[in-house]
């Protein structure tokens, strides 16, 4: 490793407490798969007993999905100077179908070693890129599709699974049948299925080999719904050290990937920064990029500058493209007669590009060389959608669907190549027609995973869109999307900040997991009946502990209950001690026991006159207590 440069060292080593402090009463856990370096983080939950009359009763601990990385491990020794732990690098070398390379063989490496002042962003000490050796495909792909399970496919199928097995005498297993749309999810995921799936494209491994510091993850419609978030400087730039704290906020709340969306000055760096602290597959739009290379100007644009770009990213470690290659130039005046024209960057930069020279689209031109690029590295396409619609008017109209049409003949060319493919979608379309959009995105691009933005349900909420595109987002995840880009509450107003970020994780973890529990999945509902049972017995800290937010949950019961004696009380502040009807039942329950009764329904017949009484009496009297 070579000496760290000066500015390196005046930067801060860690992001802040705020980030990575531990969640409450939760332990990082390690599973091991069939190797000592195949170690697969996870949270456990644990909870307080019961406390019944015969003593207290254990509750099982819940082992949740941990995207946070070692971020939240208080073992873990983090310098963001240096980068994370590289957890791939060994199966990566094993593989033995990639060589170092000694620079970025693009023009950043050829421009930074030829200038001066752009000596200090070298990185070589942190990273020396890699790519396949000639000829060889490394995309996880076409491992799969050679019946090759990676350690990546393992380390998958036992995040997914969660130790669901050891939740089996817990009884909280019950759930709900769901309606899964035709996927076919099952009861126990194993490395041979997650194959069977990259294989057949149904869904993808975002990772790149100059990535090794990823924790490997999957997006496809039989495993949890995923969601990804944005971060990324402007031209109003935030600094680089801030966007690497963006990301680890962002995973803390359960992001499972995250699109850096960086326009303006020290785009590189900035990359660097964050796909080294990066244990989530890290997404790009590559265009945005090339189109700083050329001032902005849409028009000057050509393939040499963007492929150049493509390679820059992909020996930097970028997992995804996000690559407008389905916007033609016969799509383009189908949006004029549309309220909201074309709303997506990439798709309006490429609009402008084919009409200023009356050109087919280059990037559909080009669209097997770009294949060639992404299977050296294994970079992932996200096939954009730059003509979705920008709102509820233009929603399912004759530009979007000719767009999709054209990025399910790009999947299947992508397939050719073994390149893994992701679509993007919609938008904003109302509630009636976002069924229509799965159901197409199915079709045309052969199952492979959609991956949306929301969809917004209406427009007439700004300052709210983080709502009104969960429901879309929650809707369209039951149907069978694999992951769901989130919108914050900034969206249409202005960059969000770290509250809107939160908001924004939040929300979306909300719809996914809405998605994961009317889809059925395997063990989907554990949490929530481990969360109910904690309401339902007033176990408050236990409440706090399982949800999503403890940090919320808590500060809203401490708003109005801030005592240490209010996390046992039998009661919250919404009902108070009169009408909780919870402590109702409960002691309607317990009226049952002492009466030798056996179902509630004869206690409520044959008891209610005789317990409203006692009813009065007792809350009161806890209401004093406390
Ligand atoms: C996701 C689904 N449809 C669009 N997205 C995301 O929107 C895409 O992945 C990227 O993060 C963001 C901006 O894309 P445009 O506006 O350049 O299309
Ligand atoms: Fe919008």
């Amino acid at each position: 490793m070579n000496a760290m440069p000066e500015h390196f060292l005046a930067a801060k080593a860690t992001v802040s407490e705020e980030c990575t402090r531990p969640f409450p009463r939760s332990q990082k856990i390690y599973v091991q798969g069939s190797r000592p370096d195949l170690n697969v983080p996870m949270r456990e939950i644990s909870v307080t007993d019961t406390p019944t009359e015969k003593g207290p009763e254990k509750n099982a601990s819940i082992t949740v999905y941990d995207s946070s990385g070692p971020y939240t491990d208080p073992q873990a020794q983090i310098d963001i100077r240096r980068g994370l732990p590289r957890l791939r690098e060994g199966w990566i070398n094993e593989r033995g179908d990639t060589e170092l390379l000694n620079d970025f063989s693009s023009n950043y490496g050829r421009e930074r070693n030829g200038n001066p002042d752009l000596a200090h962003l070298r990185f070589e000490y942190l990273h020396t890129p890699r790519k396949a050796k000639a000829g060889a495909n490394v995309s996880q792909m076409h491992y799969a599709k050679r019946g090759i399970i990676t350690p990546e496919m393992e380390y998958i199928a036992i995040r997914e699974n969660n130790r669901l097995e050891m939740m089996r005498e817990s009884g909280l297993l019950r759930q709900h049948p769901g309606q899964s749309y035709g996927a076919a999810i099952p009861a126990v995921i194993t490395p041979e299925f997650v194959r069977s799936e990259v294989a057949r494209g149904r869904a993808i491994i975002p990772a790149n080999i100059n990535h090794p510091e990823l924790e490997p993850m999957i997006i496809g419609r039989n495993f949890l719904v995923k969601i990804n978030g944005n971060i990324g400087n402007s031209a109003v730039s935030s600094s680089i050290e801030e966007e690497v704290e963006k990301l680890v906020w962002g995973i803390r709340w359960g992001a499972d990937t995250m699109m850096d969306l960086s326009t303006g000055k020290n785009i590189h760096e900035t990359r660097e920064w964050i796909i080294r602290n990066s244990p989530v597959p890290v997404g790009t739009v590559p265009i945005y990029q090339a189109l700083e290379k050329v001032g902005g100007k849409a028009e000057d644009l050509t393939w040499e500058i963007f492929k150049d770009t493509l390679i820059e990213q992909a020996e930097q470690g970028v997992d995804y493209f996000t690559i407008h290659a389905g916007v033609l130039l016969r799509y383009v005046p189908l949006t004029a007669k549309r309220m909201t024209g074309i709303v997506s960057r990439g798709g309006s930069i490429m609009a402008k590009w084919c009409l200023a020279h009356h050109k087919e689209n280059f990037l559909y031109t080009h669209f097997e060389e770009i294949c060639e690029i992404m299977k050296a590295y294994d970079v992932s396409f996200s096939l954009g959608d730059g003509l979705r619609p920008g709102s509820i008017y233009d929603a399912n109209d004759e530009a979007q669907f000719g767009e999709l049409e054209t990025l399910g003949e790009l999947t299947k060319i992508a397939w050719k190549h073994d390149v893994q493919t992701m679509i993007e979608g919609p938008g904003h379309v109302p509630m009636h027609l976002i069924k229509e959009n799965m159901d197409k995105q199915l079709k045309e691009c052969d199952e492979a995973p959609f991956y949306t933005l929301g969809p917004l349900t209406t427009d007439i909420a700004p300052g709210y869109d983080h709502l009104t595109s969960a429901i879309g987002a929650a809707m369209i995840g039951w149907f069978g999307t694999a992951m769901l880009c989130y919108v914050t509450p900034k969206e249409h107003l202005g960059l969000p900040n770290r509250e809107d970020v939160k908001e924004g994780v939040i929300a979306y973890k909300i719809a996914a997991h809405a998605a994961d529990l009317a889809k059925g999945h395997p063990g989907a509902q554990v949490r929530d009946n481990a969360l109910s049972k904690a309401r339902f017995e007033f176990r408050w800290e236990d409440q706090f502990n399982l949800s999503l937010d403890p940090d919320t949950a808590r500060e809203y019961h401490d708003e109005t209950m801030p005592k240490d004696a209010h996390k046992v009380a039998h009661f919250c502040s919404m009902c108070g001690p009169h009408f909780c009807s919870m402590k109702i039942t409960q002691d309607v329950r317990d009226y049952a026991a002492s009466k030798g009764m056996e179902t509630i329904d004869v206690a409520m017949q044959s008891g209610m006159e005789e317990k409203a009484e006692e009813f009065k009496k007792l809350g009161a009297e806890v209401y004093k207590k406390a």
